[in-house]
């Protein structure tokens, strides 16, 4: 059985562009795991001041592993990025959050989904857009239109 997840890619370090093209190609090489669809890349300001500008956006994959196995990939490919963990909400080289994960409500430690802030977020909230129906409905009953309506095209540039 194969679940339909969404990542958001993030950079804002050497090439953010490049980080976020070469970590759509690797994606594409988990195991158990096909890369279906990928939206524009979207720039904007970094939520914290005095940081670079981002390039942010969302990847579509169907994959049978299962969702700690697969942050585990993710947080590999991260590695192989160069990402240092420093500080919270530092500049990276390559942020790969999972999303949505299918239908599931997940939320321990290492793994909450539905992400915490996607609500919060138009950087994400776009892109996913391009991937999901409006009238999309996330694991916890909200619909993609409801966040996009209290979430405003502000900030962002559609590359
Ligand atoms: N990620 C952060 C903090 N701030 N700002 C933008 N524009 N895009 C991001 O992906 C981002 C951010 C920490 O995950
Ligand atoms: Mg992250
Ligand atoms: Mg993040």
């Amino acid at each position: 059985m194969s679940s339909r997840v969404h990542i958001g890619l993030g950079s804002n370090l050497a090439e953010p562009a490049e980080q976020l093209r070469s970590a759509l190609q690797a994606m594409a090489q988990i195991a158990r795991t096909e890369l279906v669809g990928t939206s524009a890349f979207y720039t904007s300001d970094s939520l914290l001041p005095g940081q670079p500008r981002y390039t942010n956006a969302v990847a579509a994959l169907d994959t049978g592993l299962e969702p700690l196995a697969l942050l585990d990939a993710l947080q590999a490919i991260e590695n192989q990025h160069g990402r240092v963990r420093a500080e919270r909400w530092g500049p990276r080289t390559l942020d790969l959050d999972i999303l949505l994960f299918g239908e599931q409500l997940i939320d321990i430690p290492r793994l909450q989904v539905p992400h915490t802030q996607l609500h919060l977020r138009a950087f994400v909230l776009y892109p996913l857009a391009e991937l999901v129906p409006a009238d999309y409905q996330l694991a916890d009953g909200r619909t993609l239109a409801q966040l996009l309506a209290h979430c405003p095209f502000v900030g962002l540039e559609r590359l």
